[in-house]
């Protein structure tokens, strides 16, 4: 991604956004990391309207500078994936969180602030549906690990029995799950070797540790965390941008600003169970073609959740999102 022209002047080139805020953005010309502001025409903008952002954090962009120094974004390249939730305010519009993400790390806890599974599912159907590969990190484990995290003495035996069966529930429905604790360390070294030299992308509520997680795969980033219950009293969230960094152990790192709840974007009925890796791998003995999974007999799905085999909270997850049609639109506070 270097420059076509060298000349001071009429420079002109390829680069990802690092970071967005209101009209600017930073771009840099990825793995170099040489973050400089750019700003967007307004065609461009206009061209993206079913999205509130028509260029989010990881998106590849050309750009051209001026004499002056300033530099505008020309174009955007197509996406390998993406994460787009729907958008909080009333209009159909998405919001993009992020482009040509190598890995996302759905964060979650499962007390300060505990889970909800209608996001964690609505999440995950939506990096099914997008193509982005996605491991579910259960932080704070020390809560219910203890101290040593790992082995020994549990700390609270009903959280342990609770992570137990959370990670039961998503490790057979196909998912990868990794316990972390920034607090004792427990994985950290593992995250780290899943960062190295991608582009990856923390998610989750307010609060679960996403900033802190950052700082513990590089201290010198330094990143602003919160006391959970001080975040909440303020209602707000402690980080406000979706913002790239690079990290020292190589790759780069996307933080983002926690999400309450997480509006599906419109899918087609009968395409939502493909998104259920649990589902996709058993529908094809279903009856019916296509199969809602719902009133109709001789349904493979329904006959493996009856046995065991699908959660039935992953299920009704399922069900609740074929009757949403768009009340669930909570998004950022
Ligand atoms: N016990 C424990 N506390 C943790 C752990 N990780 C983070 N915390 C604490 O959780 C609180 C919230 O952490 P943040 O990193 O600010 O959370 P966040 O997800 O970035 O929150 P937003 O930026 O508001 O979305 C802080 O008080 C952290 O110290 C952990 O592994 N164990
Ligand atoms: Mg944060
Ligand atoms: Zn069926």
């Amino acid at each position: 991604m270097k420059e076509r022209f060298s000349n001071k002047g009429s420079l002109a080139g390829t680069a990802v956004v690092v970071k967005h805020t209101g009209s600017h953005y930073l771009l840099s010309r990825l793995p170099e990391w040489d973050p400089f502001v750019a700003v967007v025409r307004g065609k461009l903008r206009l061209k993206g309207s079913v999205s509130t952002n028509p260029i989010a954090v990881g998106d590849v962009v050309d750009y051209v500078g001026d004499a002056t120094g300033s530099y505008t974004i020309t174009t955007i390249h197509d996406r390998r994936n993406c994460i787009v939730r729907k958008s909080q305010n009333l209009s159909r519009q998405n919001h993009v969180i992020a482009a040509n993400i190598d890995r996302v790390f759905l964060t979650i806890t499962l007390r300060d602030p505990e889970v909800k599974l209608q996001f964690v599912d609505r999440f995950l159907v939506t990096c099914e549906a997008y193509g982005v590969p996605v491991t579910i990190l259960l932080n704070k484990a020390d809560l219910y690990r203890g101290e040593e995290s790992g082995e020994g003495a549990l700390a609270d035996e009903d959280l342990a029995q609770m992570a137990a069966g959370f990670i039961q529930i998503y490790r057979n429905a196909g998912y990868e799950v990794m316990e972390t604790s920034v607090k004792t360390g427990f994985n950290i070294s593992r995250l780290k070797e899943m960062c190295k030299d991608r582009v990856v992308l923390f998610s989750g509520q307010s609060g679960v540790g996403k900033s802190s997680l950052v700082n513990a795969l590089d201290p010198s980033l330094n990143l602003k965390t919160a006391e959970i219950s001080q975040a909440h009293l303020q209602g707000r969230h402690t980080t406000t941008f979706y913002q790239m960094h690079p990290l020292s152990c190589g790759g780069f790192v996307v933080d983002t600003p926690g999400i309450r709840g997480f509006g599906l974007v419109d899918f087609g009925k009968e395409e939502l169970s493909n998104y259920f890796p649990e589902m996709l791998r058993v529908e094809d003995n279903c009856r019916f073609v296509p199969c809602t999974h719902t009133h109709e007999p001789g349904c493979a799905v329904k006959a493996a959740v009856e046995a065991g085999e699908i959660s039935p909270l992953r299920y009704s997850s399922y069900l609740s999102m074929l009757e949403d049609d768009g009340k669930y639109r909570e998004g950022e506070e």
